[in-house]
C-alpha cells in the first residue's frame, strides 16, 4: 500500500529559503497571508553559504523599515563610494556625492540568518533538509507542493506557489519549455572568490581591471576579506594553492603608489561561473518566479541580491491586492513590472563585466577601448554618475506595477 502524504493548506507555498524566499515569506507575514518556505537544505548549511556581499540602498531600506536592521545597522558597513582601478591607479567613484545614496556591505548570509530568525517566530514556517521537492497543478487554482522529509511524504496545496528556489531550482523546469523565452550569455571566464582572515586593505572595494585579468577586493568585516579574481570557467580551486592566489591578487592589485596586500590565512575559497539570464515571462499559471530562479546577473554589479528583493517586493505586493480582493490584474502585472528592471540591471551587470575583464579574443584596438571607457568613467561627471546611480541601485518601484 502506498503511504499517504501528510497534508496541509497554506495561502502561498515557497520553494526556496534564498534571500528571495525568506524576504517573501517574511513581506507576506506583515500583510497578514500565510506562507510556507520549503528548502533543500539545512539551516546551518544557509546560514554559512557566502555569496553577495553589497546591498543597495533600498534593499537596506526595505530591510530595516520591515525590522531586520537591526544587526546590518550595527555590524554592516556602509560605503559612501568604491574605485575604479587599471594602468596602475586608483579612481575613487563617489557614490553618495554624485547620487545621494550609498550601499551597505554586509554579508548574504548574515541577512539569510536574520531572516531565518524572524521567520521561526511565527512557528515552523520553514521546511529545512527536505527530499524529492516538486510543484504539481501549477496550471490549476490548487498548485501543490510535495517533499519528504525524515522517511514521510508531504503535500502544500496553495493558492500560488512561487518559486525561490534559485538557477538550479526545480520551478522554472516544471514549466512547459514552449511557454518560455530564454536569453542568455554565457562569459568565457569565472570568479575565483576566497574568504581571508586579513583587515581589508581599503576601507571601499576595489574593482581592478588588469592585464592578467580582473581582480576585486571586497570585504565581510574589519577582519575579514572577500576577493576574487578572474580565472578561466572550468578552473578548479584545488588548483590554486594559497601562494598562487595571493601572488596574482598582489599582481592585479598593485599600485604605482605603493599600494600592496598583506597575504594572510585563507578561510574558504570557490569558483563561480558567470552569466548573464533572463526567463520570460515570470509567471505560469499558478506558479511566479522570483530571483536566480527567474535571472542571473554576472556578479560584477553586485546586483543578484538587490534583484531578488525587487521582485518580492513586487510580488507580494501583488499577493497581498490577490488576497485582499481578488485582484488577478496585479498577478498578472507582477513580471512585467520586475522584467523593467531586470533589464535595466542585466545591461548594466554586462556593461560593468565587458569593461573590467579580460577576453581571450580581446584585440589590441578592444583593449585600448576598454581603457578609454574606464579612462572616461573616472573623469567624466556624467558617466561617473551613471556608473553610481546604477550601483546605489535603479528605483525598485516605477510606478507601473502592480
Ligand atoms: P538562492 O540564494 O540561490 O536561493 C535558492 C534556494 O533554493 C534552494 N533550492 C531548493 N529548495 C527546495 N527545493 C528545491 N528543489 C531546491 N533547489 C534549490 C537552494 O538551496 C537555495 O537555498 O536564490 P535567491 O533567493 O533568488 O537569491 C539570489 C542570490 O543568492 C544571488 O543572486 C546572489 O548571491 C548573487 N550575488 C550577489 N548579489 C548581490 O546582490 N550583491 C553581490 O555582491 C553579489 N555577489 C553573488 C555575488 C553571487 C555569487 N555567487 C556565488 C553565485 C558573488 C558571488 C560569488
Ligand atoms: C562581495 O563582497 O562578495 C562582492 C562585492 C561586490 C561584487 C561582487 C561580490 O560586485
Amino acid at each position: 500500500m502506498t503511504q499517504q502524504p501528510h497534508r496541509e493548506r497554506v495561502q502561498v507555498g515557497i520553494v526556496g529559503a534564498g534571500p528571495a524566499g525568506l524576504l517573501l515569506s517574511h513581506l507576506l507575514a506583515l500583510a497578514g497571508i500565510e506562507s510556507i518556505v520549503v528548502e533543500t537544505k539545512s539551516r546551518a548549511h544557509l546560514e554559512q553559504r557566502i555569496r553577495a556581499g553589497v546591498l543597495e540602498h533600498e534593499t537596506a531600506t526595505v530591510l530595516r523599515e520591515t525590522g531586520l536592521g537591526a544587526r546590518m545597522d550595527g555590524e554592516g558597513l556602509a560605503h559612501d563610494g568604491l574605485f575604479l582601478q587599471f594602468a596602475g591607479a586608483a579612481h575613487r567613484i563617489d557614490l553618495k556625492a554624485l547620487t545621494g545614496r550609498n550601499v551597505m556591505v554586509y554579508g548574504q548570509h548574515e541577512v539569510v540568518k536574520d531572516l531565518i530568525a524572524a521567520r521561526l517566530e511565527d512557528g515552523e514556517v520553514i521546511r529545512f533538509d527536505c527530499a524529492d521537492v516538486a510543484v504539481r497543478d501549477i496550471d490549476t487554482d490548487h498548485p501543490a507542493i510535495h517533499y519528504s522529509r525524515d522517511g514521510a511524504m508531504h503535500e502544500i496545496t496553495c493558492d500560488f506557489i512561487a518559486g525561490c528556489d534559485g538557477f538550479h531550482g526545480i520551478c522554472r523546469a516544471s514549466i512547459p519549455p514552449e511557454a518560455l523565452t530564454l536569453y542568455e550569455r554565457v562569459y568565457p571566464f569565472g570568479w575565483l572568490g576566497v574568504l581571508a582572515r586579513i583587515p581589508p586593505a581599503s576601507q571601499e572595494l576595489i574593482y581592478a581591471a588588469h592585464d592578467d585579468g580582473f581582480a576585486l577586493l571586497s570585504m565581510r568585516s574589519p577582519q575579514i576579506s572577500r576577493l576574487y579574481l578572474q580565472c578561466p570557467p572550468d578552473a578548479d580551486a584545488a588548483d590554486w594553492p594559497d601562494e598562487r592566489i595571493w601572488e596574482a591578487l598582489d599582481a592585479r592589485l598593485a599600485r604605482s603608489d605603493g599600494f600592496r596586500l598583506t597575504p594572510g590565512p585563507i578561510l574558504q575559497k570557490s569558483v563561480t561561473a558567470m552569466r548573464s539570464f533572463v526567463c520570460e515571462p515570470m509567471r505560469f499559471g499558478r506558479l511566479l518566479l522570483a530571483g536566480d530562479a527567474a535571472h542571473i546577473v554576472p556578479p560584477t554589479g553586485a546586483k543578484g541580491m538587490n534583484l531578488a528583493v525587487g521582485d518580492v517586493r513586487v510580488m507580494a505586493r501583488a499577493l497581498e491586492r490577490y488576497f485582499a480582493r481578488g485582484d488577478e490584474e496585479a498577478i498578472a502585472a507582477y513580471g512585467p513590472a520586475c522584467l523593467r528592471r531586470i533589464w535595466r540591471v542585466q545591461r548594466f551587470s554586462w556593461w560593468m563585466t565587458q569593461m573590467l575583464h579580460r577576453f581571450e579574443d580581446d584585440s589590441p584596438f578592444d583593449r585600448r577601448r576598454q581603457l578609454a571607457e574606464l579612462d572616461y568613467v573616472v573623469n567624466s561627471r556624467a558617466a561617473a554618475t551613471t556608473l553610481a546611480e546604477n550601483y546605489a541601485g535603479l528605483p525598485m518601484d516605477w510606478g507601473d506595477g502592480p
